[in-house]
């Protein structure tokens, strides 16, 4: 029997894939989890039955969202992930020597079990790393206890605003990250495809710029999320989002399957589309 595994947005157009396996599917007291393993696409973790990471399509998605900050500063030591459970991003943020402490702050435990176990690829040996500090708990609260201290980078890894990802998408929270965030330091956050969630994309914007002076929207292609065209948000204290060393960033590319210095400075054209509403 084949078996599809579709995103549906709306009602009205889908995205999806043929499974072979289903590994693991349940439901934590947040949402519901899901790995399969594809035929196009490999192992696949899948959260209230939205595409969160594939084997094949997710190197895009952890290195845009790692390496544009990165290499936006030099240096970096203290890195805060919010989400991010697969260990994808934690995995690309340890490639830089720097770094000597990152706190995961995932609040479902059953996303990080679940892909330890069947979906250890994704994280590359991140689990096992000394410098990787895993912590089953609210990001949102996470960033209001200032006992938490302060990060260089703060990287916005969530779902898509339902259920529990709702809260990283408000002022409160960022609100909240600026305190947390060192003064020439960078965030950046997942913002959804300026495609088919336009208002959500917009809305995001508007809510950065009214904290922090620096805000940048960049994008990229994704073939596994609902409208291909993906965003992340770029936002900083003082900080602009150039590379600030380039040899540092060709040594990296040394080790992506995307990310290098064009993409990086392309990634920032807007288009029109975005433009029209948010022009900075
Ligand atoms: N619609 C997909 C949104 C995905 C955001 N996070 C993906 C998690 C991968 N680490």
């Amino acid at each position: 029997m084949t078996i599809w595994f579709d995103e549906h947005f709306e009602n009205k157009i889908r995205f999806g894939a043929r499974v072979k396996r289903i590994l693991f599917n349940d439901k934590s007291a947040f949402q519901k989890v899901t790995i399969i393993d594809t035929e196009a696409l490999g192992k696949a973790l899948l959260i209230d039955d939205l595409w969160m990471c594939a084997q094949e399509e997710e190197a895009t998605y952890h290195e845009m969202i790692t390496h544009v900050p990165m290499q936006s500063m030099a240096n970096v030591k203290r890195v805060l992930i919010i989400g991010g459970g697969d260990g994808g991003t934690a995995r690309e943020v340890l490639k830089y020597p720097s770094v000597e402490h990152i706190d995961l702050v995932e609040i479902d435990a059953m996303v990080v079990d679940a892909c330890k176990r069947y979906l250890p690829e994704m994280a590359g040996g991140a689990w096992d790393d000394p410098r990787l500090f895993v912590h089953i708990a609210d990001g949102v609260s996470w960033v209001k206890d200032a006992s938490n201290g302060i990060y260089d980078v703060i990287l916005v890894d969530g779902s898509d605003p339902v259920g529990p990802a709702v809260g990283l998408f408000n002022a409160d929270f960022y609100r909240a990250c600026y305190e947390r965030l060192a003064d020439d330091g960078v965030l950046v956050t997942q913002a959804e495809s300026p495609k088919l969630f336009f208002n959500v994309h917009i809305d995001l914007l508007q809510t950065l710029s009214d904290i922090f002076p620096v805000v940048a929207p960049y994008y990229q292609s994704i073939l596994i999320y609902a409208g291909a065209l993906w965003a992340w948000a770029y936002a900083s204290k003082k900080r602009q989002p150039q590379i600030v060393d380039l040899q540092s960033a060709h040594a990296i590319a040394e080790h992506t399957h995307l990310y290098n210095v064009d993409i990086h400075q392309a990634s920032f054209a807007v288009p029109n589309f975005v433009k029209r509403k948010f022009n900075r």
